[in-house]
């Protein structure tokens, strides 16, 4: 991984894009089925609680879905 990425929060698989894929990672993390790396971690807790679970999942969701214009705001 290049330090100079940029870290996008929410796209936890890095392809430069917040799709339903991410969201898929996080509810994979929370059923205990992968583990994220610290990378992963540090821009899935998109609704900022401390946790990584199926909200933060749903966040994104809502973002691919054209619901939300971005992660600065709670539930
Ligand atoms: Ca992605
Ligand atoms: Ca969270």
């Amino acid at each position: 991984m290049e330090d100079e990425q940029k870290v996008m929060l929410g796209d936890v698989n890095y392809d430069g894009e917040i799709t339903y894929e991410d969201s898929v990672l996080i509810l994979q993390s929370d059923s205990k089925i992968i583990t994220l790396n610290e990378y992963q971690k540090s821009v899935s807790d998109v609704n900022y609680d401390g946790t990584i679970n199926y909200n933060d999942a749903v966040q994104i969701l809502r973002y691919d879905a054209g619901l939300i214009k971005d992660f600065n705001w709670y539930n």
